[in-house]
């Protein structure tokens, strides 16, 4: 099934957000496949930003991202790559829908909280980058009464 790569940032981190993030995608009826809590480096941070190194925000991005712990996490199900972006909100959180997590509880577009993956393919690249050990192998006893 697909997955994606959701990561709370350090903001999310520092403003005890962690559990109610974790408890909506958990209650949405997505699995958990991954989860670590760690400290990235520059050099790490720079690589998952690979894509936005041309950016005139990256400097500032990749500071930001290194300033704390971040949770790492691997998601899956049907559609968890889009319904996880729509989930988290848009980029910039005075755009973000209220009821998103963006929306909800952020303000600024350099401290919006969490990072998801945008495409399946990205997703990829990000648990391969995260993840290098791969996924943790469990199945939901609850499949059957989530999916029909
Ligand atoms: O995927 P998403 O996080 O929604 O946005 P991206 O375009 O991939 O940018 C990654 C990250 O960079 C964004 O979450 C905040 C930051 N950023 C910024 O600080 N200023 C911008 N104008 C655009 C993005
Ligand atoms: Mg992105």
């Amino acid at each position: 099934m697909e997955q994606t790569f959701i990561m709370i940032k350090p903001d999310g981190v520092q403003r005890g957000l962690v559990g109610e993030i974790i408890s909506r995608f958990e209650k949405k009826g997505f699995y958990l496949k991954g989860l670590k809590f760690i400290t990235v480096d520059q050099s790490f941070a720079e690589k998952h930003y690979a894509d936005l190194s041309a950016k005139p925000f990256f400097t500032g991005l990749v500071e930001y991202i290194i300033s704390g712990p971040v949770v790492a996490m691997i998601w899956e199900g049907k559609g968890v790559v889009a319904t996880g972006r729509t989930i988290i909100g848009a980029t910039n959180p005075a755009a973000s829908a209220p009821g998103t997590i963006r929306g909800d509880f952020a303000i600024d577009i350099g401290r919006n909280v969490i990072h998801g993956s945008d495409s399946v393919e990205s997703a990829r690249k990000e648990i391969a980058l995260w993840f290098p050990e791969g996924p943790v192998n469990w199945q939901n006893s609850l499949h059957p009464w989530i999916y029909e």
